[in-house]
């Protein structure tokens, strides 16, 4: 009886946060600290790395030091750089078009009836397949401030039933002055990081994203409509909240990011999501012209993936009460580098924003 008295208890306090607490800023907010989060050892990597992933000490490697010195080729002329982008882009040129230009790609390898390469976008790594003129593609769940992959691979990277990477575990150093911008250095080298191809691309509720990939960001992998909107999540732009419409959520779609491609050339990049990290209910009920994903803004509720891996590239705040006005707001939005500040005023149905302030690095 205790347990269930103290249970209901917790179940009151989790839900006395409202839409109101949660998306306007005022008294209630707790002041947080940015922390600068301190590296993980090896140890720690090991002790918290994914139960799927196999690490094996390699006695003969390339260290992070060579690697990243030869694969960057930052010396080299920008005549070979040219030539050597060339070749790579009709190399990978088939990648590039069935998977719309989404990752940078590396370690071709055709096996049987199957092409695959590894590929990279701001969300973290992917194995990427082609098979019968099919593209998919699955998440590695390895966060880049834990894991390096050697950018030259010395054997091939599919081996019988198992993806093998050689790489090292590796630390972030933030570079003064460059927000945003991150440098690695080596923390262990050597590493085979080798991952059952079955673990990897299980996709338990067949919606085309892979199991782990749902677990690292938050959808439910046992839900092909993780929102129960009707759309499954492969198809659906905001695949964690049904989206709705009002004055709110009209304010937060003007203050999104652009993006000049075309509608159906966004709907088409399943593998592209703009990640925010926000607990406004009105946001997340924003209809966007492409795939977002919501992060939350409580620790504590954030998946380990996310918690250890910097996927925001774009921020908007909560918003904030004008003293006198109730259609007065004032709310920012920031990238990594800039911040703008606006006075939003809502008028005859329809939001004018006016740009009261900001900055740009
Ligand atoms: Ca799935
Ligand atoms: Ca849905
Ligand atoms: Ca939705």
């Amino acid at each position: 009886m205790k347990f269930i008295y103290s249970l209901v208890l917790v179940l009151l306090f989790s839900c006395s946060e409202t839409a109101e607490d949660r998306c306007f800023s005022g008294l209630k907010d707790k002041l947080t600290y940015y922390q600068e989060k301190k590296p993980f050892t090896a140890g720690q990597i090991l002790e918290n790395k994914p139960d799927y992933l196999e690490i094996i000490n390699l006695e003969k490697y390339r260290s992070f030091k060579q690697d990243s010195l030869e694969s960057r080729q930052r010396y080299d002329s920008d005549e070979i750089l040219e030539k050597r982008w060339k070749t790579h882009q009709e190399e990978y040129k088939i990648f590039k078009e069935k998977f719309s230009d989404q990752f940078s790609c590396s370690h071709k390898q055709q096996v049987g009836n199957s092409l695959y390469a590894l590929g990279t976008n701001d969300l973290g790594f992917w194995l990427l397949k082609i098979e019968n003129n099919k593209p998919s593609a699955y998440f590695l769940g390895l966060c880049f401030s834990h894991y390096y992959v050697n950018g030259i691979q010395q054997k091939p990277i599919i081996n019988g039933n198992f993806l093998e990477l050689e790489g090292s575990f590796v630390k972030i150093i933030k570079v003064p002055g460059l927000p945003g911008y991150d440098d690695y250095s080596a923390i262990s080298d050597g590493k085979l990081f080798k991952i059952n191809l079955k673990d990897l691309t299980k996709d338990s509720d067949h919606d085309g994203y892979n199991d782990i990939f749902e677990k690292s960001f938050g959808l439910n992998p046992e839900n092909k409509d993780t929102d129960g909107d009707g759309i499954t999540d492969f198809d659906d732009l905001n695949p964690m909240f049904r989206s709705s419409k009002n004055k709110f959520t009209e304010l937060y779609e003007l203050l999104m990011p652009q993006y000049a491609k075309g509608e159906s050339d966004l709907k088409k990049q399943h593998y592209t999501f703009i990640i925010f990290e926000n607990d406004c209910d009105y946001f997340h009920q924003v209809s966007p012209d492409y795939r977002i994903l919501f992060i939350s803004e409580s620790d504590n509720k954030k998946t380990y993936y996310v918690k250890m891996t910097d996927v925001t590239r774009e921020s908007i705040s909560k918003m904030k009460k004008d003293k006198k006005d109730p259609d007065k707001f004032y709310i920012s939005k920031s990238g990594s580098s800039y911040e703008r500040d606006y006075a939003a005023e809502y008028k005859n149905g329809k939001w004018e924003l006016e740009i009261i302030g900001g900055i740009d690095i």
